[in-house]
């Protein structure tokens, strides 16, 4: 084993890149992989980071340039097993860190084609890696990227993990009971299963965190240089709910709060994220262990966060409306929520607790690339949990927006047959 070396999986991604710089930064060397099939994705959903992102070769060598670091890219698709299996022989990392699936739950409830293909992708590339760590690595500790969305929204106090359940007289600690919200959230769920279970079965050692709503675009290393600039999704597919509604707020439309708006759920800052995945990689579990880690820091409820951006505006004296939307998902709009999120507080995380000025800085970036933004994409949802990506109706006009959702494709070679509109000529037609 080469101590220090960490094959990070997902390297293009959002969060992925982010934790390249961080970890590189620390004296780690890292092994950068990923297919680019976001990109692809971007490309057929007509949708893009609304801040430009260069390519990961552009990216590796600046990183180089600035620090004297050097970053290892690699092409890979984790649905390749055997590519898998050579570059974890080869690289014989101390840890993995696998950010590498498809990430979207609208996405995943387009249609039938779709929910397969975010299921395959992540659950038998999940699996790939496994089997990889087993005949190659099988000391490397797994970092997992999970998610709460795992647990669901049940009646009672969310533990990290487990749960001590007596029953009829007996007493164990069991997986706690999970509920999750859509067919991307069970394809998680279906990991953490795969990774339990190796780790029962052949002594493999992972951690799995289950990671909250990610805000926020800069970290110390980001900030380093312009050119370093990880994704920022704000569309109705990828973009998460606090950055849509900074993006919202920036452009003057209103923020949709999807139904009444008590969803809860667990945030984090960006910088949280990467420093969280350094604390899991600084403290290695034992072989044959399994642990959860609950990955955030505050929660929130949606409604909660649109009145956070409303009043972080206000003090600019700029107004800002909130819209309740028809919810386009099916999930409980009004619920108990309390998860614990001590384990990674216990390891020595300083959390970044949201502050205006959080929202502030995410705005003033948004101003910067205004004339990226596509409005349509700010509007309305345009993926229904019961009816899929169908056109979207909205109720108040009964007009029908033309918001088909164009995407598709699951193996690394299909496309989709029809030409995507850019986004400008989407904006056109939904007109
Ligand atoms: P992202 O879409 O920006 O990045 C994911 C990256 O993985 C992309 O670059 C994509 O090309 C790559 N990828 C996907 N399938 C692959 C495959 N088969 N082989 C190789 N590369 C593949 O997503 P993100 O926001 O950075 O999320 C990263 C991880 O964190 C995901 O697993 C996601 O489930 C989890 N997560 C994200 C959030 C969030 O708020 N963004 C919250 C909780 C958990
Ligand atoms: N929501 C709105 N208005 C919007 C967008 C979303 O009210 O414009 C609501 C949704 O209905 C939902 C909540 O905000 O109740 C969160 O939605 P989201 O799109 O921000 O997050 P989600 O779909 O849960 O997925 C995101 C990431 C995913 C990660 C997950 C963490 O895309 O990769 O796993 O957050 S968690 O939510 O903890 O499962």
């Amino acid at each position: 084993m080469t101590a220090g070396t960490v094959l990070v999986l997902g390297a293009d991604g959002y969060l992925g890149w982010a934790t390249c710089l961080h970890l590189s930064a620390g004296g780690y060397q890292v092994i950068a992989a990923d297919s680019l099939v976001r990109r692809r994705w971007d490309r057929e959903c007509g949708t893009r980071s609304l801040i430009p992102i260069r390519s990961m070769p552009e990216r590796v060598r600046l990183w180089q340039k600035l620090t004297g670091r050097r970053i290892a890219w690699s092409r890979l698709d984790l649905g390749d097993a055997s590519a898998v299996a050579d570059l974890v022989a080869q690289a014989q990392p101390e840890a993995v860190v696998h950010f590498a699936e498809q990430r979207s739950a609208p996405f995943s409830m387009i249609d039938r084609a779709h929910a397969a293909m975010t299921q395959a992708n992540n659950v038998i590339g999940t699996l790939n890696l496994l089997f990889a760590l087993r005949d190659h690595a099988p000391d490397t500790h797994l970092i997992k990227l999970g998610t709460m969305g795992e647990y669901g929204t049940p009646n009672i106090d969310i533990e990290e993990g487990f749960i001590t359940i007596n029953h009829n007289g007996r007493s164990d600690r069991l997986p706690f009971p999970m509920q999750p919200g859509s067919f991307y959230h069970l394809s998680k769920l279906h990991d953490s299963h795969n990774i339990q279970f190796c780790c029962r079965v052949w002594g493999l050692r992972a951690t799995d965190l289950h990671q909250g709503v990610v805000y926020g675009w800069r970290t110390d290393e980001i900030d380093a240089h312009p050119g370093l600039r990880t994704r920022f999704d704000y569309d109705a597919i990828w973009g998460t709910v606090l950055n849509r509604f900074c993006v919202q707020a920036a452009v003057g439309l209103p923020l949709t709060v999807y139904g009444k708006g008590g969803q809860t759920r667990g945030f984090l800052d960006i910088r949280d994220t990467v420093a969280c995945v350094r604390l899991a990689l600084q403290n290695p579990p034992a072989n044959g262990e399994y642990r959860v880690f609950n990955q955030f820091t505050e929660q929130f409820s949606v409604a909660g966060l649109a009145a956070k951006v409303s009043d972080a505006r206000t003090a600019h004296d700029l107004k800002t409306s909130i819209v309740h939307l028809p919810n386009p998902r099916v999930e409980r709009e009004d619920h108990y929520y309390n998860a614990r999120h001590q384990r990674l507080l216990d390891l020595g995380l300083q959390p970044h607790y949201l502050a205006d000025t959080l929202i502030d800085s995410v705005i003033a970036m948004t101003q910067r690339y205004g004339g990226r933004v596509d409005p349509v994409e700010l509007e309305q949802p345009n993926v229904d949990w019961r009816r899929g990506g169908v056109p979207w109706k909205t109720p108040s006009t009964k007009q029908e927006a033309l918001r088909p959702v164009q995407v598709l494709s699951a193996g690394a070679n299909r496309r989709s047959g029809a030409a995507t509109p850019s986004p400008k000529a989407r904006l056109a037609q939904a007109r």
